[in-house]
């Protein structure tokens, strides 16, 4: 089984950080390979041409982090990342959702100030993704002194999201705003899982 992606993609991160805490990373060959959406690479199985990607051995090509990371826990976990229903499930499945949206928005103001040209640039674009960016770490915050020690797709999303902000937004400050959130991060971020995979410079 394939995990194709990028160490710098919060969504793969995702994947192996789960990966690691259920202790089932090894079984996985991972494919290290990178695309940006203005020159989609052409060996991406996936026809979105995103990563992660995750090739299963009867050649079935599974796509989006989320699906990714339930058929993984499925497969090899106990279960733990997706609990199986009531509160405990829609809690971690909102906090994934709440996390996933804070990275799209980010990952649209990393490529409008990355990708596009500099004439092209779009103020506004950026400023209303980064209006959704503050929102998300806002709920996160108020949210933060219920995640615990809790080890579920919920704050595995939130924690790579976290991430994401420190290597692509070094200056965003989110420290000063939300400091349940800075508290539990600090504990979090310093688990063997996000230690590993913590994305390169
Ligand atoms: N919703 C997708 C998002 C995946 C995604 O956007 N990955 C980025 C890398 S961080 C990518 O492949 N971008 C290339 C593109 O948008 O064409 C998921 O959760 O897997």
């Amino acid at each position: 089984m394939k995990l194709h992606g990028s160490k710098t993609s919060p969504y793969v991160r995702k994947v192996r950080v789960q990966a690691l805490e259920g202790g089932y990373w090894a079984q996985l060959e991972f494919n290290e390979l990178g695309t940006i959406p203005t020159d989609p690479n052409a060996e991406i199985s996936n026809p979105l041409k995103k990563v992660p990607a995750l090739e299963l051995d009867d050649g079935m090509v599974l796509f989006d982090s989320r699906v990714v990371c339930e058929y993984l826990d499925q497969a090899f976990g106990d279960g733990a990342a997706f609990p199986a229903g009531g509160v405990s499930r829609w809690t971690a499945l909102r906090l994934q959702a709440l996390g996933d949206g804070l990275l799209d928005a980010a990952l649209l103001v990393r490529y409008e100030n990355f990708l596009r040209p500099e004439a092209n640039r779009w103020d506004d674009w950026s400023r209303a993704q980064t209006i959704k960016i503050d929102g998300a770490l806002a709920d996160l915050d108020a949210h933060a002194v219920s995640f615990g020690d809790r080890i579920d797709i919920g704050t595995m999303t939130a924690g790579c999201a976290l991430g994401y902000l420190d290597f692509r937004f070094k200056n965003k400050g989110w420290r000063d705003t939300c400091p349940e959130l800075a508290a539990w991060y600090e504990t979090f971020s310093a688990r063997p899982s996000m230690l590993a995979t913590v994305p390169p410079e």
